[in-house]
């Protein structure tokens, strides 16, 4: 039955949003549901009723979070329902504060600058110190590294990235491209895309393995893609998914950048209502964070050949492959995809025994149209097009302690790893 695995998104706070002293939405007393999938689509055309949102639904399980002036009429439905958080308000609150952005240790050579401290994984952090991070680790490795742009945010951000090269040069061998944070509340991201780069540098002087991947492959590796979005979340509304992206005459705000690319973008796999959680836009690549990611893409794929892409999302511990748009649609290599997935699942479990499941994306999470993914495999032509749901299940979401970035991290880079030795 495919429309059970039909995505529609229900707007979040359709109803006055709640404010904090500080001016941000509050979800105090929120509680989020695991509802039966049998009950998913009773339980979707309640939700605008119940001020609710939609967190999450596979072919499994459909998570939401229910204000708590709603959570008895939600109980009178009487859908088969477990509860997985009882408030979401105290878990963002135990999430923590923004850490400052402060250590450094020795550089690697006396030439170049101290590489950012490892304890810059312990905690989450602003935006301007994403972007100083980036900068500090570009300048620990300033022979083979350099900051690089791929275009504008809606609201005029540099969407900022950090491309690694080994010895044949800059821009000399197949290149391999990381988006993190496309879906603004998905914080994980950020952190296992910045991981990952700062396990090449530091690995490149001192594991032979690191560094023949950068001799292999140029790294493109962008920790956040959708910027406005991100700060939003922090100034605003942890809970945040879309761009800031104002349209005229249209009240709502924020399209989907990972419903907006110009592939198979319109179907039952996206929304045609601004309001929605998945809203497509009003034309196929019209959001200017696309943009600049697809120009960005399809001129490294011009150029060097793309190797590998990998969309970062959280959470459900998923590695999905091709197709989003169809279910029956199958990439022309999808059983060497499938080989090497399993091995990466296999390569993230071992550390703490976290388990990802893997296949492609229509037939293991829902249809998506309009996804990177999609166009990254198809028109840019890259030889491998994934996307990840990082941690967790479901019990923190999108809402993961600071504690778990780096196990997640870890385990993140041995997939990785296990990915690039074996393909
Ligand atoms: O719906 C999505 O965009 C992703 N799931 S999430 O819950 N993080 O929003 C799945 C993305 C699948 N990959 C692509 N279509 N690129
Ligand atoms: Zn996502």
């Amino acid at each position: 039955m495919k429309f059970l695995r039909t995505l529609l998104l229900a707007a979040p706070l359709a109803g006055a949003a709640r404010l904090d002293r500080r001016g941000k939405v509050s979800y105090d007393g929120y509680k989020i549901f695991r509802v039966a999938p049998e009950f998913a689509d009773a339980v979707e055309t309640e939700l605008e009723d119940l001020s609710g949102m939609h967190l999450m639904r596979t072919a499994q399980h459909f998570d939401v979070a229910i204000p708590p002036e709603s959570i008895e009429s939600f109980q009178l439905l009487n859908v088969s329902s477990e509860l997985i958080s009882d408030d979401i308000g105290a878990e963002i609150a135990l999430e923590g504060e923004l850490a400052p952005y402060e250590s450094l240790v020795q550089a690697l050579d006396v030439a170049a600058a101290a590489v950012p401290d490892a304890s810059w994984f312990r905690a989450y952090h602003s935006y301007n110190d994403h972007l100083t991070f980036l900068s500090d680790l570009q300048k620990s490795f300033p022979s083979n590294s350099e900051i690089f742009r791929a275009g504008t945010s809606f609201q005029g951000r540099a969407i900022t990235g950090i491309h690694l090269w080994g010895s044949g040069g800059k821009g000399s061998k197949p290149a391999i491209t990381f988006h993190g944070t496309v879906h603004a509340r998905e914080w994980i991201t950020t952190m296992v895309n910045e991981y990952i780069a700062w396990q090449l540098v530091v690995g490149y002087g001192n594991d032979t393995t690191v560094k023949a991947y950068l001799d292999s492959y140029d790294f493109y590796i962008l920790p956040v893609v959708n910027p406005d979005g991100f700060v939003y979340t922090q100034t605003t509304n942890r809970l945040w998914r879309k761009n800031r992206q104002t349209r005229s005459g249209i009240s709502a705000v924020g399209t989907d950048v990972n419903r907006n690319w110009p592939y198979q973008w319109s179907g039952p796999g996206s929304s045609t209502s601004p309001s929605s959680e998945t809203y497509r836009g009003q034309s196929s690549g019209d959001a200017p964070e696309n943009l600049g990611l697809r120009t960005h893409l399809d001129n490294v794929a011009r150029s060097q050949g793309l190797k590998l892409y990998i969309d970062w999302h959280s959470y459900s511990q998923l590695i999905l492959l091709p197709y989003g748009y169809s279910c029956s649609a199958r990439a022309e290599n999808i059983n060497q995809q499938m080989t090497l997935a399993r091995g990466v699942a296999s390569a993230i479990a071992r550390p703490y025994g976290t388990r990802f499941e893997y296949g492609p994306t229509c037939s293991t999470i829902y249809q998506t149209n309009g996804g990177s993914n999609d166009y990254a495999q198809d028109v840019s032509g890259a030889e491998f097009a994934w996307a990840f749901e990082l941690r967790d299940t479901g019990r923190n979401g999108f809402v993961l302690p600071p504690e778990q970035i780096i196990p997640s991290g870890f385990e993140a880079w041995e997939g990785i790893k296990n990915l690039l030795n074996n393909f």
